[in-house]
């Protein structure tokens, strides 16, 4: 039909990544104008992006396409594809129209930097909401305001668009621009909501395909790669689309008027994201849990060595995800290594947090006995559980998905997925006997590119 031409021709053109460093000039202090072109960034990448993953989805072989849990999906994005698609564009100024048309002048940063990406990777569920912990520090980094991004003009104080037409404040506070970027930002809104639970849907019907086809255990590496693309695809869109209603929705100052101290943050991401805090509260919550399954009084010790002021640009709810999923590993295997009868004598987990030139790396080692070499790919696949006769879909969704400590499920896929996205990498290292190092490697400089399939 109409819709399935608009979705082939939308995926002939190829994905646009962004980097953080891009989102964090371009989201600082956004005037109207400024969210209007990030709208129209939006309007014209998102369709793009959701177009791939629906040719994705339905060229999935086997039948697997077929399953209920990927048709659903599928059609959320065809739904969401065509929502964007058939948006009013804004009925703007004639002046103001011809100002977003210019192309971007050469001293400006364009938003966003054209970086035609041949290759697009896909992602979870739940963007970990940003730390409240993150809105009282405010730390000192040099992130904030480098000297040589001063220039562009980007805030509302210079009036200058990202294209230097200075229609910001000429014209771009007219309530034709207010009320677009308003709808806009809602319908944005709804789109999320609807994808919400695509990890668990895309995982049933994979359950399902499973079932009917005979396969259990492992899949194959093309069904690996797709997830790990897929999923990749998704934190992206996601990111674009937290980042967007953020900006659009919360006060947009750093300085913000109703906590009374300057919070550093640009929509989701955190320009001094503080490390130790965002460790600090993924180890207090994953004890938590940990204390709550298995009925301890005390969980294992957990040793965190960060600076306390260290503090680089990120999105701490990716952080903080990827933090409390390794923490949340290691205490399993401590606990079950060691007894749950012998509470009082578990052996610390330490957290240890350097900072490089180019990296800032976590540490987390456990003595849970570490994991056999040969068993180290599995930990990287998608459903690696052991779900002997759990095969029903409710209670593999229930164990995987509700019950927090249960299973390597998705778990470590994904919070490797959130590592990579920002240019970052998740490795672990075992010594089969005695323990497990895992190491978080995060790039301080935000300068890279999503990668993008
Ligand atoms: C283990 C298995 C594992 C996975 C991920 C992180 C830490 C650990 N420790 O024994």
């Amino acid at each position: 039909p109409a819709l399935w031409d608009k979705i082939h021709h939308y995926s002939s053109f190829p994905q646009t990544g962004v980097s953080l460093q891009q989102m964090v000039l371009f989201g600082q202090n956004p005037s109207q104008g400024t969210l209007l072109k990030a709208s129209q960034f939006l309007a014209e990448e998102l369709p793009i992006r959701l177009s791939h993953r629906v040719k994705e989805l339905d060229e999935l072989p086997d039948g697997l396409a077929e399953m209920d849990g990927v048709r659903r999906v599928k059609e959320w994005y065809a739904e969401s594809f065509n929502d964007l698609v058939t948006f009013p564009p804004p009925k703007l100024d004639p002046k103001l129209r011809d100002a977003l048309m210019m192309p971007p002048s050469e001293n400006q940063i364009p938003f966003p930097v054209a970086t035609p990406n041949p290759s697009l990777h896909p992602h979870v569920d739940d963007e970990p909401g940003g730390s409240n912990l993150q809105r009282q520090q405010a730390g000192h980094s040099t992130w904030g305001g480098q000297a040589g991004w001063k220039g562009y003009g980007y805030g509302e104080g210079t009036g200058t668009g990202p294209n230097g037409q200075g229609y910001s404040n000429s014209y771009g506070e007219g309530h034709e621009v207010h009320e677009y970027n308003d709808k806009f930002t809602r319908m944005l809104e709804r789109i999320k909501k609807r994808h919400d639970p695509t990890v668990t849907t895309v995982a049933q019907g994979i359950l399902e395909w499973k079932r009917k086809t005979h396969r259990n255990g492992l899949m194959g590496a093309g069904m690996q790669s797709f997830l790990d693309r897929f999923y990749m695809s998704r934190i992206g869109i996601r990111f674009l689309l937290g980042q967007h209603i953020a900006l659009n929705t919360l006060q947009p100052h750093e300085g913000r008027l109703d906590v009374g101290w300057p919070t550093y943050y640009v929509g989701i991401i955190c320009t001094k994201t503080n490390v130790h805090d965002v460790c600090h509260e993924a180890i207090e919550n994953a004890r938590f849990v940990c204390e709550e399954h298995y009925a301890l009084y005390k969980g294992p010790p957990i040793h965190l060595v960060c600076p306390k002021n260290l503090s680089f640009p990120y999105v701490p709810g990716h952080l903080s995800h990827i933090c409390f999923e390794l923490l949340k590993n290691s205490l399993r295997a401590v606990v079950e290594r060691h007894g749950v009868e012998n509470e009082d004598s578990f052996p610390p987990i330490k957290v240890v947090v350097v900072e490089g030139k180019e990296d800032l790396t976590i540490k987390i080692s456990d003595e849970g006995g570490g994991i056999p070499r040969s068993a180290m790919p599995q930990i990287w696949t998608y459903m690696y559980t052991t779900m002997s006769e759990a095969q029903d879909l409710d209670s593999v969704a229930q164990n995987d998905f509700k019950a927090p400590m249960a299973g390597f499920g998705y778990g470590l896929p994904l919070s490797r997925l959130y590592a990579r996205f920002f240019g970052g990498d998740l490795r672990l290292i075992s010594m089969e006997g005695y323990g497990t190092d895992a190491y978080i490697h995060l790039n301080k400089l935000s300068s890279s590119v999503e990668p993008l399939q």
